[in-house]
């Protein structure tokens, strides 16, 4: 394959939804912009959703331009409208514990450099910021984008109205003082790049650009990363790479290849050979394993990424060795959990906890080999089991048939 210019890569790959002006092409095969993507502190982590638009900056860094990553202390204050409803206002401490994480992981994650708006936002008063700004925004002109237009029948208040001119006062504040010339993002963004572009040519007479990625969803619809209404958070102590790597494996097939294109540095001849294997036995599931290899990797490291593995293996009969109790029971979060108070006969743990619906079951289960704890078929009903058995002496996996898993912790 012939090498692609960086904005043919980026097209292949399906991340360029909207760019402000077709001078920006030539600009970005070139390197050497200053640029930034934002991120309002709403909680103290990030999720897959930032993660899939952040790589962006991964992979524009990687071509020679400078990335700036915001942390919006001040924006996060007011609130970027959502189309459907006013934002509940989050109270300051909370802004500010949230701001702790988020740099923190952008930090760790990405390794750049970490803004905060509230620096150059907190000390303007209300009069010059009518002046100095307010002055340059046409309200019929706020009133048409896209995120206003929606909100215009259930109602915005005047605070979120205002959030766009703040969001523009930032791109000027680092075009003046950074040089940075180009904003990315996620398309939701697109009308506040705009205003920003628009408020950098009305007080300098200058041009500075955007460029939105589509956000990433399933066949559906549905936001990439979202399982019932949860996130799917970047900080490992609130989604285990375990989880990561179990809600990455059950992805359709239809969307695999597009995400990977999307959301991992494999080059585009790999993926096109991971395509070919993947066409050839589905059911290998080569592409998903290859995506949750990719994207653990890249989040957490190689370890975390073999651990999530062998967890997902030693939960099917492998290897348990090697895994403490603290990581199988982060790994197993969403698996059943049962509490053992001291030593316990076999036959008493499975029905007393609903194991098993009857002791009758219960000899059943054990005469056909369909019991094991620890991957370790037991057949008699009388054993014992207490801490001597458990991984660190707390925690056992009990395993019924080939797929009901059960964590028994030991008080
Ligand atoms: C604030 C001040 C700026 C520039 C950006 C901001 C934040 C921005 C926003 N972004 C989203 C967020 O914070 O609300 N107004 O959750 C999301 N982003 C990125 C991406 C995305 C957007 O952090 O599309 C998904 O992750 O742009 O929804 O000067």
């Amino acid at each position: 394959m012939e090498k692609m210019t960086l904005y043919e890569e980026l097209k292949w790959r399906g991340l360029i939804q909207d760019i402000s002006s077709p001078e920006l092409i030539d600009k970005l095969n070139k390197g050497g912009l200053t640029f930034y993507i934002g991120t309002d502190p709403t909680a103290d982590s990030m999720h897959i959703g930032h993660y899939s638009s952040f790589l962006i900056s991964k992979r524009l860094a990687k071509h020679g331009h400078h990335p700036i990553l915001l942390v919006g202390g001040a924006t996060g204050l007011i609130g970027d409208p959502k189309p459907n409803a006013e934002r509940p206002m989050i109270t300051k401490e909370e802004v500010e514990h949230n701001i702790q994480g988020l740099t923190k992981q952008a930090e760790e994650i990405f390794g750049f450099e970490v803004v905060n708006n509230y620096d150059w936002t907190k000390d303007i008063n209300i009069l010059d910021f009518l002046r100095d700004y307010g002055k340059f925004f046409n309200i019929n002109y706020m009133l048409a984008k896209d995120k206003v237009k929606s909100r215009l029948e259930t109602g915005i208040t005047y605070a979120e109205f205002s959030y766009m001119i703040l969001q523009a006062m930032d791109f000027l504040h680092l075009y003046q003082t950074r040089n940075c010339t180009l904003q990315v993002a996620g398309s939701d963004q697109w009308g506040n790049i705009t205003s920003g572009i628009e408020l950098i040519r009305k007080k300098l007479d200058q041009e500075a650009y955007g460029m939105v990625m589509p956000l990433v969803t399933d066949s559906s619809g549905k936001k990439f990363g979202k399982t019932e209404g949860n996130a799917l958070w970047l900080d490992k102590n609130k989604t285990s790479s375990y989880e990561l790597y179990q809600y990455f494996i059950g992805l359709e097939d239809s969307m695999i290849i597009s995400y990977l294109k999307m959301l991992t540095f494999l080059s585009p001849e790999e993926i096109l050979d991971i395509e070919k294997q993947h066409l050839q036995a589905p059911e290998k599931r080569l592409a998903q394993k290859a995506l949750a290899q990719a994207i653990i990797t890249d989040l957490h490291g190689e370890e975390e990424y073999k651990k999530a593995v062998q967890i997902s293996e030693a939960l099917f009969g492998g290897d348990l060795t090697g895994l403490s109790a603290s990581e199988i029971k982060l790994g197993m979060k969403m698996v059943p959990s049962i509490t053992l108070n001291g030593p316990i006969k076999l036959i008493d743990l499975l029905v007393d906890n609903g194991i098993c619906t009857s002791k009758r079951e219960a000899r059943e289960m054990l005469c056909s080999n369909a019991i094991a704890i620890n991957n370790q078929k037991y057949t008699d009903e009388n054993a014992i089991i207490d801490q001597d058995i458990a991984i660190d002496h707390q925690v056992i996996i009990i395993r019924k048939g080939k797929k009901k898993q059960f964590l028994g912790i030991f008080a």
